[in-house]
C-alpha cells in the first residue's frame, strides 16, 4: 500500500489549500509555489503515486483532469492565449509529491518547454 502524501489531506480538507474545484473523482487547487500567474494542481482524489502506477481503473478520474483543466482555463480567461499542462514522473521527471498531479500553468508566455 503506497503511503499517502499531503495531497490526500488536501482532498479531505484536513490541511488548507485554495481549492478551485472538487467532485467525487478529482480536486484542483492553487500550487503553493506558483511558477506562473496561474498555477493550479489537478489531482485524482484517490492515491496514485506516479504515472507508472496508473491502471485502467484510473481512466475516468484521469480523464476528468483534462475536462476540469479546460473548464478552469476558460474560467480564468486563459483558454484563448493558451496554457501548459505538465505531469512529472519520478526523479528525472522532477516529481516531488508522490500523488499523481497535473500542473496547469498560464497567464504569461511560458517559453521553451524543455530545460
Ligand atoms: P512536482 O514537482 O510535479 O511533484 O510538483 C509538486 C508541486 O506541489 C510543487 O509545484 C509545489 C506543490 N506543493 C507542494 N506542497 C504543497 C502544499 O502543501 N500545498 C500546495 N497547494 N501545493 C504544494
Amino acid at each position: 500500500m503506497a503511503e499517502e502524501t499531503l495531497f490526500s489531506k488536501i482532498v479531505r480538507r484536513e490541511i488548507p489549500a485554495e481549492i478551485l474545484y472538487q467532485d467525487d473523482l478529482v480536486t484542483a487547487f492553487k500550487d503553493i509555489q506558483p511558477k506562473a500567474p496561474h498555477h493550479i494542481l489537478l489531482i485524482p482524489n484517490h492515491l496514485i503515486p506516479t504515472v507508472n502506477d496508473v491502471t485502467h481503473d484510473d481512466e475516468l478520474a484521469l480523464g476528468r483532469l483534462f475536462t476540469v483543466a479546460a473548464k478552469l482555463a476558460k474560467q480564468l480567461g486563459i483558454d484563448e492565449d493558451g496554457y501548459r499542462l505538465i505531469m512529472n514522473c519520478n526523479r528525472h521527471g522532477g516529481q516531488e509529491v508522490y500523488h499523481v498531479h497535473m500542473h496547469l500553468l498560464g497567464g504569461r508566455a511560458l517559453g521553451p518547454m524543455l530545460a
